[in-house]
């Protein structure tokens, strides 16, 4: 499956007789699975593509909790409220594991969420989308986490130690995220007919850009032959979206839901569904910012950090303060 995706992918990769003797050891170490840790030596290159990646996917949580924070307040019931808290809390954890993990590559948190509120780096496209109804609650567990999992499970095993081990917790969580939200949808369709609607417009909204989560096209995909090369990506990202329709579909048929693709069917030959053609020209759209959300979405987090400021200095002036007290020369008694 790598070695299919370092040679077919958009992006030429070196063959390990054009390396130098250092490029080498790197990156047979790498195809021996052992994983790279911090101190170790790496590449420029594989250092800034995870510091590139586990950047934008501590962003994409953050950032995450904002369409579902929407909901705390509009919560059916006392119990979907306090397990809605309890997941977007878990995402906020998401956020500071990986910030973590990208802070041991040598780049520090306030430079990466300078990066963010600027505008300059990247973090899902999915968030940029709005959610209009306690349904989307349970599509964004269902399809989003969902689909979530199915990208971080192989994370799992890539060869930057501490992206992996970050990932254990993370993808345990999610699973908990992504039965909730089923759980959410399997009452809406139970209930009555206008809640069952409600579930059926929610997966219309949502299918489509869960999809495009997964990243453009792999003729399309820039980094992910160098990625694969490095073990950071063990799947391509079309690999792991028909992963995605295989498993959702039954899914849907279950709920009495209808997935919103004219298009799609059953191959019994391939044994995978074969799905419409996915609208790129929206998915650029929202990289570039001009999704339904992107606007609001940076300046609700942009005010966010400016309201905490003052938690901040204090913090800081605390920890100053006891800096200073540990370096003070004790007094002679
Ligand atoms: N949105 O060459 P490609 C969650 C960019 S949080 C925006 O294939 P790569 C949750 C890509 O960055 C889940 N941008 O790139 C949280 C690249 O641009 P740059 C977040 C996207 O990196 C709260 C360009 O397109 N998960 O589940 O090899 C509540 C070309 O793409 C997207 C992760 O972050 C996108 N969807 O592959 C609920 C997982 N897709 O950087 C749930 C970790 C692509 O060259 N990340 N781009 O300027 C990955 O696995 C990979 O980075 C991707 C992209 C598969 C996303």
């Amino acid at each position: 499956m790598y070695a299919q995706l370092v040679d077919t992918g958009a992006q030429r990769v070196r063959a390990l007789q054009d390396m130098s003797p250092e490029e080498r050891a790197f990156q047979e170490k790498i195809d021996a699975g052992v994983k790279i840790e911090p101190k170790d030596w790496m590449l420029e290159g594989y250092r800034k593509t995870l510091i590139r990646q586990i950047s934008q996917h501590a962003h994409s949580e953050i950032v995450g909790q904002l369409p579902e924070g929407n909901w705390v307040t509009r919560a059916p019931t006392l119990k979907r409220k306090s397990i809605l808290l309890a997941k977007i809390q878990d995402e906020a954890g998401h956020g500071l594991y990986l910030y973590s993990a990208a802070e041991t590559l040598g780049v520090s948190r306030d430079q990466l969420l300078a990066d963010l509120h600027s505008g300059k780096a990247k973090y899902s496209s999915i968030f940029n989308y709005p959610t209009l109804s306690w349904a989307d609650m349970g599509a964004i567990g269902w399809l989003v986490d969902g689909s979530a999992i199915i990208n971080q499970i192989p994370l799992c095993r890539c060869s930057y130690g501490p992206y992996a081990r970050a990932m254990i917790r993370v993808c345990k969580e999610e699973s908990f995220h992504a039965r909730q939200g089923y759980d959410i949808m399997m009452a809406l369709c139970k209930g009555t007919p206008e809640q069952k609607q409600m579930a059926q417009d929610a997966l219309n909204r949502w299918w489509w850009p869960s999809l495009m989560m997964f990243g453009p096209s792999d003729a399309e995909s820039i980094n992910s032959a160098q990625s694969a090369q490095w073990r950071i990506k063990l799947f391509s990202n079309d690999e792991l979206r028909q992963k995605m329709v295989d498993q959702t579909v039954p899914q849907a048929e279950y709920l009495g839901l209808t997935v919103p693709d004219p298009d799609l069917k059953w191959n019994e030959e391939t044994g995978h569904y074969e799905f419409g053609e996915i609208d790129w020209s929206e998915f650029q759209n929202v990289l570039k910012g001009n999704g339904p959300c992107n606007r609001e979405r940076l300046r609700t987090r942009v005010q966010a950090w400016e309201d905490g400021a003052w938690f901040r200095d204090g913090l800081n002036a605390y920890a100053d303060k006891q800096a200073a007290r540990k370096t003070q020369v004790p007094q002679a008694a």
